[in-house]
């Protein structure tokens, strides 16, 4: 029986693994907001198809879909995707899945964020996200495994760890009153640390230009093993990235991490600029509480939101000129790895990428 637990992980010994540590699988949810994805959301289902067939071929999928999609998610899907029917507001299994949790005995539980839609009534993305916040409960159901309910709200990506003590944030995500109001950033912090078992928080102070999360750490910057980062740059002294990009580098070199490590900094040059066309808006629908995607509105576009699979990484391309010297930079830095490139840009519309759309659960005995 998946027990809900009053403890916290670090109490009972537990902590968040690396996503490049094994994994058991990966989770999904199948795409249908017509105000997220144009189309009717079918160009977004064939690229989460193609997203699912590419890790499956590394690790288990499992996708959860509403109960009026489960037919044409099982139809588009490939045989070996475990397809199940969860029910949620939007697709974004990265935020409002669990956050799973690993002791040294081998064991997995799950932590259980709040979900808020990225900024609640006044500045979250739409209403209602009732569903969204269940779906990190039903996983831990499906899988048997115990559930720690967080106090905070935030979402799986605005963390990435190294496995090892060390937890990179965006400071304007998790410490902002519309995620947190009245916590400071040490309150903040003393929850990530009791939740993900991590004893040194590096914050950087803002995410990817126009994010529209408020700015997760996982379309900026990431781990790629311990002591080395991976920070989405431009050397365009005109693009508003170029200033927060190099605030967060700043960060990163003075930062030791909870070994006493430096890190080593690896720069990977971001995509376009990429700006939303009218063709992809025509036939998106506005939502009334919620937020509206215009042409013209640039994109948060990254290479750094991939997803590392078992033996491989799976990163977004962009039909873009940047495209070979990004895969060239991760080919040089994760040569144990096959890369994998699935196209991004129908993901991106919705705001996010291939990261931001998989839940990787580790393999039971990977601490
Ligand atoms: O960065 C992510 N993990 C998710 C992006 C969510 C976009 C919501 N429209």
């Amino acid at each position: 029986m998946a027990r809900t637990l009053d403890s916290t992980p670090a109490a009972d010994g537990f902590r968040m693994p690396a996503e490049f540590q094994p994994h058991a699988g990966c989770w999904m949810l199948w795409p249908f907001r017509l105000d997220t994805w144009p189309a009717g959301g079918v160009p977004a289902q064939e690229a989460f198809a193609e997203v699912a067939a590419a890790i499956a071929r590394f690790e288990p999928v499992t996708v959860g879909a509403l109960a009026a999609h489960f037919e044409s998610a099982r139809r588009m899907l490939p045989g070996d995707v475990r397809v199940v029917e969860i029910s949620s507001n939007d697709s974004w299994m990265r935020d409002v899945g669990p956050t799973f949790v690993v002791n040294d005995a081998g064991a997995v539980r799950g932590v259980d964020w709040r979900f808020n839609a990225y900024g609640g009534l006044t500045e979250g993305l739409y209403f209602p996200w009732d569903l969204d916040d269940l779906v990190a409960r039903k996983v831990l159901e499906i899988e048997r495994l115990d559930r720690y309910r967080a106090p905070l709200v935030t979402e799986g990506g605005a963390l990435h760890v190294d496995g090892q003590g060390t937890l990179l944030a965006v400071e304007s995500c998790l410490v902002n009153p519309n995620r947190n109001p009245g916590l400071t950033r040490e309150e903040v912090a003393a929850h990530l640390r009791a939740y993900l078992g991590v004893e040194t928080v590096i914050w950087l102070p803002r995410g990817v230009f126009d994010d529209e999360t408020g700015g997760h750490v996982d379309n900026l910057c990431c781990f790629i093993r311990p002591g080395e980062v991976l920070l989405t740059w431009t050397d365009d002294p005109e693009d508003p990235q170029y200033e927060i990009s190099r605030e967060a580098l700043a960060v990163l070199e003075a930062a030791r991490d909870a070994r006493g490590r430096k890190l080593a900094v690896h720069k990977i040059q971001q995509p376009g600029p990429l700006f939303l066309t009218k063709e992809e808006c025509r036939y998106l629908q506005s939502g009334e509480q919620g937020y509206c995607r215009r042409a013209g509105k640039r994109m948060a576009a990254s290479y750094v939101n991939f997803y590392f699979a078992n033996g491989a990484v799976v990163v977004p391309r962009f039909d873009d000129p940047r495209d070979d010297a990004a895969l060239e930079t991760l080919h040089r830095l994760l040569p144990e790895r096959q890369i994998v490139t699935v196209p991004g840009r129908r993901i991106l519309i919705g705001g996010g990428n291939i990261h931001c759309i998989t839940q990787q659960q580790p393999a039971r005995g990977s601490a």
